[in-house]
């Protein structure tokens, strides 16, 4: 697929576009593809204006890329595949966290024919090239510069993270059986046990889905043929062989059948996806996107790839260095996908890696650390103690490693010929993210097998290192440990004679317990009703059908008694013999801070045994009438605590409080308020914006607008409070009014308030029609060091409520 036809149905207007028009076209030109994003405000000048980009292009002045190159212009990603992940991120009750994929674009220099790129495939087959060609690496630099600009990077194919291997380096499959030297399946310290993990239902992989990112595979080999591997999509292609997605799929699927190895999960599903989105042009970020579309929650996506340093420096680096691969496994990991990505193979220290902008991205103690949830694997040697290899990335982003050498896996050859091949000697971090993957999927298969849940990205991570076998000298290697699996089966699945109770309220519908990376203050889990119910466990908890229904509450009737429930799940490995939970409740708020909150009362549970298949249903919590107040909405906290699982103090610093609000699965927050649908007028809601409770600190405000055609909204806030953040809109006395549209999210104000400080607002707000999903939120983020973060929202849900 060329990428004018790509656009052409997203876009109507762009075509080729010719640059430098003088000479002809005759002379060859350097053909590559760039992924660009543009800042909001450029994104609409472009689309104004589809000749936008070519001007940027034309300020920079690229050299080395011919007399006359010309400039095409498409979308990154699909148009699809983003609506794809819209929706999966709303099911999962994250409806505007998923990143805006149609900023990024992708940008062909020179000629389409692919006549070139066929060329430079074909020479660079035996490439030896470790850094980006100085004329690539200048235009990268002439575009991150333009206040256009936020991030750019080459769409190129590197070598896969392995090291030689490439070649024939098979060996008779008639050979004995193979399994006696694959020492990576061997107990610690020489392997990961993989042995010992077999001995346990589920231990063979069974019901955990693997999928495995890179380039070309011979998916008919006979060791893995009775594996049923499916392709999803993109062009199986033999640049560097087929033999490295070959080798790396046997390491994990090659099948129990007296030939050859048996690989660490021969009962996992494989699937595999190319980052060869056509026959010519790679695109990492667009395969993963396609991969997650396909892929559930629990699921496991392995990243065989690698990039060149956007920086020209010679090495390579992980492949979430690019911002658009970063935003694309972020999305995967917040859906609940566990992504383990090659911590590539350059050599070199990360957390001394700086980006053209000067961030230590992969520094985990630096203020510009990012966190992708992936887990990234380093090298180590096949021998005890094991050495970092010489080939490896380290530091401290590096959450494990595995044998980077000597892996005895499945091979094929160049012509896609050979499904009898195997090698002694597969290698880089290539073949040690397998065995993490392997490790990874016997976990996941034996927590489904005997709790019935599959765990998610950050919990899994975790649970590897556990008693994991160190590097031969951890203070130089610093690639971390290497996964023991009976250490961690027997310290996390021990038939309750170790391990500890993690009791969780969920954040938001998609909430595993993780961790939250999207939205805050959405909990499904605290309901409140104006009757009490019968047989809450029957209504609310599991085989209820209710599970994933975040519409359950009803609104508060002032001088009503009211019925407060609260479910709770267990997700570790032995059971809460008892629980307790508090809720508190606050008038409506974007950020409820602990100054707000008012005591309802504590209910306490029965045992909730540690298998995350059930949701467990407090007991009613009384609200009665006299302590229900006027106001007509409210926001509730709700914190639980168990044995060994105790509930969280509340801290007293601003940035530990945000930390709390989002890492404490035993706190969580429910700022929903149903509302009955009137169309007649405008309906007023009290809302408090507040500062923090430390210091003076920087705040977002923003609105995220769900609100049918032709339905009105606006805000109104204290005249200094406007002052402070910048907002502009009609003055009325000691009040300013600003409109806000009914259908996007948009950025109400930035700026500093006041500790302590709670600024009177009101929404008000006219929809149009009674039926379907009309919400309207607010939005509260911090500015902090990190980043912007959400701390809270409120959220006002129009329409029918839920009848129990
Ligand atoms: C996303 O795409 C996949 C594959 O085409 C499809 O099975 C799935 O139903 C889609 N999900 C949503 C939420 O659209
Ligand atoms: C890569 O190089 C090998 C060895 O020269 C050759 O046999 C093979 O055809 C080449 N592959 C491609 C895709 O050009
Ligand atoms: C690849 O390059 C190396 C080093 O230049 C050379 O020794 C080797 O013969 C080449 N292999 C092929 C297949 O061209
Ligand atoms: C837990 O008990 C079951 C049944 O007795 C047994 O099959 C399993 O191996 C035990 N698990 C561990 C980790 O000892
Ligand atoms: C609320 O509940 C209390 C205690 O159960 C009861 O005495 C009171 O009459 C109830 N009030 C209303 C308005 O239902
Ligand atoms: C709630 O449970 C925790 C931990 O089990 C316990 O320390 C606390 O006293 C309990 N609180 C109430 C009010 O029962
Ligand atoms: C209100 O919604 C209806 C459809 O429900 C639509 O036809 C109408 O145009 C909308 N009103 C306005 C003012 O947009
Ligand atoms: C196969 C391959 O690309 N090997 C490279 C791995 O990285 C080292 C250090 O950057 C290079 O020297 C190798 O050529
Ligand atoms: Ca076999």
């Amino acid at each position: 697929m060329k990428i004018s036809t790509v656009q052409s149905v997203f876009y109507n207007a762009l075509g080729v576009l010719s640059l430098w028009a003088t000479a002809s076209s005759a002379q060859q030109e350097d053909q590559f593809r760039i992924a660009l994003k543009l800042t909001p405000e450029a994104h609409q000048q472009q689309h104004a204006d589809p000749n936008f980009i070519t001007t940027l292009f034309q300020r920079t002045q690229p050299q080395g890329f011919g007399a006359a190159p010309q400039v095409t212009t498409g979308p990154l990603i699909g148009a699809q595949r983003s609506a794809n992940i819209s929706a999966r991120f709303a099911l999962a009750g994250k409806r505007d966290a998923a990143p805006n994929f149609d900023v990024w674009y992708q940008i062909q220099l020179g000629s389409e024919s692919g006549e070139q790129a066929r060329r430079d495939t074909e020479a660079q087959n035996n490439t030896t090239e470790t850094a980006l060609p100085q004329h690539i690496v200048e235009l990268i630099r002439g575009l991150i510069e333009l206040p256009e600009v936020e991030s750019v990077h080459p769409l190129l194919a590197t070598p896969p993270p392995t090291i030689g291997g490439l070649g024939p380096r098979a060996i008779d499959a008639s050979d004995d059986p193979r399994s006696p030297d694959q020492g990576y399946l061997n107990p610690a310290p020489q392997g990961i046990d993989a042995r010992y993990g077999w001995g346990f239902p589920g231990g063979d992989g069974t019901g955990v889905g693997i999928v495995d990112m890179e380039q070309g595979w011979k998916i008919d080999h006979q060791d893995f043929i009775a594996a049923g591997i499916t392709f999803i999509s993109g062009f199986n292609k033999g640049r560097w062989g087929f033999a490295h997605g070959t080798s790396v799929m046997g390491e994990m699927l090659m099948q129990d059948n007296q030939m050859g190895g048996v690989g660490i999960v021969p009962g996992a599903k494989g699937r595999v996806i190319s980052l060869w989105r056509d026959e010519w042009w790679p695109n990492v970020p667009d395969a993963i996107l396609d991969a997650v579309a396909h892929m559930s929650a629990g699921d496991i996506l392995l990243l065989e790839a690698q990039e060149y340093d956007p920086t020209g420096v010679i090495g390579y680096v992980p492949v979430e260095v690019f911002d658009a691969t970063f935003e694309a496994i972020q999305v995967a990991t917040s859906l609940g996908i566990i992504v383990v990505e090659a911590g590539a193979n350059g050599s070199r220290d990360l957390d001394a890696y700086t980006t053209l902008l000067g961030k230590q991205i992969f520094n985990r103690a630096s203020p510009d650390y990012r966190e992708s949830g992936a887990i990234l694997v380093g090298a180590g040697s096949s021998g005890v103690p094991h050495y970092r290899m010489w080939f490896s990335n380290y530091g401290s982003r590096i959450d494990v490693f595995a044998w980077g050498e000597n892996v005895d896996t499945t091979d094929t050859d160049y012509s896609y010929g050979t499904e009898s091949w195997y090698t002694c000697c597969f290698s880089g971090t290539s073949s040690a993210s397998p065995i993490v993957v392997g490790a990874a999927a016997i976990l996941q298969g034996i927590s489904l097998a005997t709790r019935g849940a599959k765990m998610g990205p950050l919990e899994i991570r975790d649970m590897l290192k556990i008693n994991g076998t160190p590097s031969a000298d951890p203070a130089y290697d610093r690639i971390s440990v290497m996964p023991n699996l009976k250490a961690i089966i027997d310290t996390v699945f021990n038939n309750n004679t170790g391990g500890n109770p993690d009791i969780y309220i969920r954040d938001h519908v998609g909430d595993t317990g993780d961790a939250t990376s999207g939205v805050v203050s959405s909990s499904p889990d605290i309901i409140i009703r104006q009757q009490p119910i019968a047989n809450p466990d029957a209504a609310l908890g599991s085989g209820s059908g209710t599970e994933t229904n975040p519409s359950l509450s009803q609104p508060v009737v002032s001088g009503q008694n009211h019925s407060l429930y609260v479910r709770l799940q267990n997700r570790g490995t032995r059971a809460a013999s008892s629980a307790n939970v508090t809720v508190y409740w606050s008038e409506p708020a974007t950020l409820v801070t602990p100054n707000l909150w008012t005591e309802i009362g504590t209910a306490t549970l029965p045992a909730i045994p540690a298998t995350s298949n059930g949701l467990i249903v407090s007991p009613r919590l009384a609200w009665l009438a006299d302590k229900v107040p006027a106001s007509g909405h409210y926001c509730f906290v709700a914190l639980a605590g168990s044995d060994n699982d105790p509930v969280p103090a509340v801290p007293n610093t601003f940035p530990d409080f945000v930390k709390f609000v989002r890492e404490n699965n035993n706190a969580a927050w429910r700022n929903f308020n149903a509302i009955p649908a009137a169309t007649d007028g405008w309906q007023k809601f009290p809302v408090t914006v507040p500062g923090a409770f430390d210091s003076a600190r920087e705040f977002v405000l923003k609105a995220v607008g769900h609100l049918p055609q032709g339905s009105k909204v606006r805000l109104q806030v204290p005249k200094e409070f406007a002052g402070k953040m910048g907002i502009k809109g009609c003055n009325k006395g000691d009040k300013v009014v600003v409109g806000l549209k009914p259908g996007e999210t948009l950025q109400v104000g930035v700026g500093l308030l006041d500790a302590g400080s709670l600024a009177k607002c009101e929404l008000q707000v006219q929809v149009n029609g009674t039926e379907g999903d009309a919400e309207y939120a607010l939005v509260q983020e911090w500015v902090g060091e990190g980043g912007t973060i959400e701390v809270g929202r409120v959220t006002w849900r129009f329409g029918p409520v839920v009848e129990l």
